[in-house]
């Protein structure tokens, strides 16, 4: 290999690591550059939501926010609920009449829940919507409550 084939090895080899310098350098400030919106985001948005109600899955009842009557919860249209499962065993949320449990007609369906974890629904159409469990048919055992989402 000649000097000058060698220089040149050199050279381009120079400019690579140049050229990886600087790309990784514009790597890092554009993460910290997208970081920053990201991390306020979550922040502001809370208040800008329409209201959520919490519903809460325990073995064997779906238990209805403090002040309601019954097992009928009553909320404006567009309101979310959360449904979150604080018993020890899966639980779901089927949006139908217990003899329409397995197959019949349904609105919404949660996956199947592991304790603590939860899931949101947005009624925003008004009616009536029964919902039960139907894991392992929870509702059976009295897993169900009624949803009116009035206008
Ligand atoms: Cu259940």
């Amino acid at each position: 290999m000649s000097i000058r084939r060698v220089t040149a090895l050199l050279m381009t080899l120079a400019l690579a690591a140049g050229w990886w310098g600087t790309s990784a350098l514009g790597a890092e400030e554009a993460q910290e550059t997208q970081e920053a919106p990201e991390a306020a985001a979550p922040q502001a948005a809370p208040e800008a939501q329409a209201p959520e109600v919490m519903v809460v899955l325990r073995d064997f009842q779906v238990v209805l926010p403090k002040g309601t009557v019954g097992q009928r919860l009553v909320l404006p249209v567009g309101t979310t609920v959360r449904f979150v499962n604080e018993g020890p065993s899966y639980h779901n949320v089927r949006q139908s009449r217990p003899e329409e449990a397995y197959g019949g007609h349904y609105l919404f369906q949660s996956p199947d829940l592991a304790p603590g974890e939860s899931w949101r629904y947005t009624f925003d159409q008004p009616g009536t919507y029964p919902i039960l469990c139907d894991f392992g048919a929870h509702y059976l055992l009295g897993m169900t409550a009624e949803i009116e989402v009035t206008p």
